[in-house]
C-alpha cells in the first residue's frame, strides 16, 4: 500500500514537473518570436536596437574611450532623440554554446613582404575561417533555416536581377507633401547610362592606413555613402565622388548640414527612408521616418538641374526579401545597410562593383569608421542592419580570390549584363 502511494506521488510530481518544464520551454519560444516580430517593426532610427551587442556597445565604448574629444562624440552620436536599446537577451534565451568572441585584433593575419606564397595563404585562409565563422555565428542568433550556399553565385545573381531597385521619378506622385511630386526627376536614376567599373566605398574602419584611395579613384564611378568624408583621408579612401546614397537622417538632421555643405553638391544624391514592410507609397509620405520631404524640395529649388533621387521605399523591402530569401536565418524586418542599397543600386548599370571593406579585410579592428576614432564592432557586424546576412551574402557572390578579399580589402562582383538568366 506504502509502495502504491510512494508511487503515485513520484507519477504525479513527474507529471507536474514534466508540465511546468513544457509550459516553459512553449513560453519561452514564444517571447522569442514576439521579440523578433516586435523589435523589427517597431523599431526606429530613433530607437536604434544593438541586437548583437556581445559586449560591443556600449560597454565597450566606454572602456575604449579616454580621449575627452572621444567620449564627447560618443555622447553627441546618442544625444537628442537617439536612445540606445540595449536588447540584452534578443539571442535565443537557450544559450549559444559557441566558442569566443571574434578576435578583433586581426593583424597577425595580415601578409607580410617576407611571408612566402604559401605563408600569406595560410595566415588568409585562417583569417577567412574565423571572419565567416564570426559573420555566420551572428546570423545563428537568429535561429537557422536553410543554407543559402546551396544556391550558385548565378542562380543568386539571376534572383537579384529581378529585383528592380526603384527611384521616384515625376508621375509617380500627385502633388504629395511640399508639391513632392513637381520636383521629383523626370527619368530614373542612371535610366541612360552605363558604367564598366565602379567602386563602393564602405564607410568602414578598416579603410583606415589601406592606402587604397588610388584604386578606389582609378575606377569610373565611385559611390560613397552619408557624411563620409575625401578630403585628409585621399590616401586610403581617393577623391573622387560620382554618388552619394544616404540615408534620410544625414538628410534631415541639422549637425549634417545637407543644404550647406559641399559634400552634396556637385554629385549625384541617392537618399533612402525606410517605410514600415507593408506601408504603400501613400502610408510612407504621410509619416516618414525622418520627414525628408521639405529638405528634398529646397534642394532642388535652390538648384533644378540637381541630380537628387529618393530610392522607392517598397523596393527597399523588395532587395530586403531577397535578402531574406537568400539568408540561412530568419532576419528582423529591419532596412538593409546603405552599403547593400549602393550595391542594389550599381548592379543594373556597372559591369563590375568592387566593394571596399565591406566584406571585412585583415585590417579589421573595433573601429567603426575610418574617419572617426569611435570603437563599435557592431558597425562591422551588425547593428539593426542585417549586416551579416548581406555580407554573407556579398562573399558568396564575388569572383575575387581571397586574398584580394582578405589582404587587399575589396570584393568583386559582376554587373547584371553579365548573367544571361
Ligand atoms: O555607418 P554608415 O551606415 O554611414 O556606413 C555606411 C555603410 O558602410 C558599411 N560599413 C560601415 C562601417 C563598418 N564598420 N562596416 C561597414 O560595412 C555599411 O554597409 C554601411 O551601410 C547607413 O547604412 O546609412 C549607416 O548610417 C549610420 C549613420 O546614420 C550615418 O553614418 C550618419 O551618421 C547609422 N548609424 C547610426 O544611425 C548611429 C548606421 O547604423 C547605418
Amino acid at each position: 500500500m506504502r509502495a502504491l502511494v510512494v508511487s503515485i506521488w513520484v507519477f504525479i510530481n513527474l507529471v507536474f514537473f514534466g508540465m511546468c518544464g513544457y509550459m516553459y520551454l512553449l513560453w519561452s519560444q514564444y517571447w522569442m518570436f514576439m521579440e523578433r516580430q516586435t523589435g523589427t517593426t517597431t523599431s526606429t532610427y530613433d530607437q536604434q536596437i544593438y541586437y548583437y551587442n556581445r559586449g560591443y556597445l556600449p560597454n565597450e565604448m566606454n572602456k575604449t574611450h579616454n580621449s575627452t574629444e572621444s567620449k564627447m562624440r560618443i555622447k553627441h552620436s546618442l544625444k537628442d532623440n537617439i536612445t540606445v536599446t540595449l536588447i540584452k537577451n534578443s539571442k535565443p534565451r537557450f544559450p549559444n554554446l559557441q566558442g569566443k568572441d571574434f578576435e578583433l585584433d586581426t593583424k597577425k593575419y595580415s601578409c607580410l613582404k617576407n611571408d612566402t606564397s604559401g605563408e600569406c595563404r595560410k595566415k588568409t585562409a585562417e583569417f577567412k575561417e574565423k571572419l565567416l565563422k564570426e559573420l555566420r555565428r551572428v546570423l545563428e542568433d537568429e535561429g537557422i533555416k536553410g543554407n543559402f550556399n546551396n544556391k550558385s553565385p548565378k542562380q543568386i545573381m539571376c534572383a537579384l536581377k529581378k529585383i528592380k531597385l526603384k527611384t521616384l521619378k515625376r508621375g509617380d506622385i500627385e502633388g504629395g507633401p511640399h508639391n513632392l511630386g513637381d520636383f521629383l526627376p523626370k527619368r530614373n536614376l542612371f535610366e541612360t547610362r552605363k558604367f564598366n567599373s565602379c567602386a563602393i566605398v564602405a564607410s568602414a574602419g578598416a579603410l583606415k592606413d589601406s592606402g587604397l584611395g588610388k584604386t578606389i579613384d582609378s575606377h569610373d564611378l565611385v559611390l560613397r555613402f552619408n557624411h563620409a568624408p575625401t578630403k585628409g583621408f585621399e590616401e586610403d579612401v581617393g577623391r573622387k565622388t560620382t554618388i552619394r546614397v544616404l540615408n534620410s537622417q544625414v538628410v534631415t538632421r541639422k549637425e549634417f548640414k545637407f543644404l550647406e555643405s559641399d559634400m552634396y553638391k556637385n554629385v549625384t544624391v541617392v537618399a533612402w527612408d525606410p517605410s514600415n514592410y507593408k506601408s504603400t507609397l501613400d502610408d510612407w509620405l504621410e509619416k516618414p521616418e525622418f520627414n525628408l520631404f521639405p529638405t528634398y524640395v529646397e534642394y532642388k529649388k535652390r538648384n533644378d538641374k540637381a541630380r537628387f533621387f529618393l530610392i522607392n521605399p517598397q523596393s527597399l523591402w523588395d532587395l530586403w526579401d531577397f535578402l531574406q530569401d537568400n539568408s540561412p536565418s530568419r532576419l528582423r524586418r529591419n532596412p538593409l545597410s546603405s552599403g547593400f542599397l549602393g550595391l542594389g543600386i550599381l548592379l543594373p548599370v556597372c559591369n563590375f562593383i568592387d566593394i571596399f571593406e565591406y566584406v571585412p579585410s585583415t585590417r579589421v579592428t573595433k573601429r567603426c569608421h575610418y574617419y572617426d576614432p569611435e570603437d563599435n564592432s557592431a558597425c562591422t557586424f551588425g547593428v539593426w542592419h542585417p549586416l551579416a546576412a548581406e555580407k554573407l551574402l556579398t562573399y558568396h557572390i564575388n569572383t575575387n580570390d581571397d586574398q584580394r578579399v582578405f589582404q587587399d580589402g575589396y570584393v568583386r562582383i559582376p554587373g547584371f549584363k553579365n548573367f544571361k538568366c
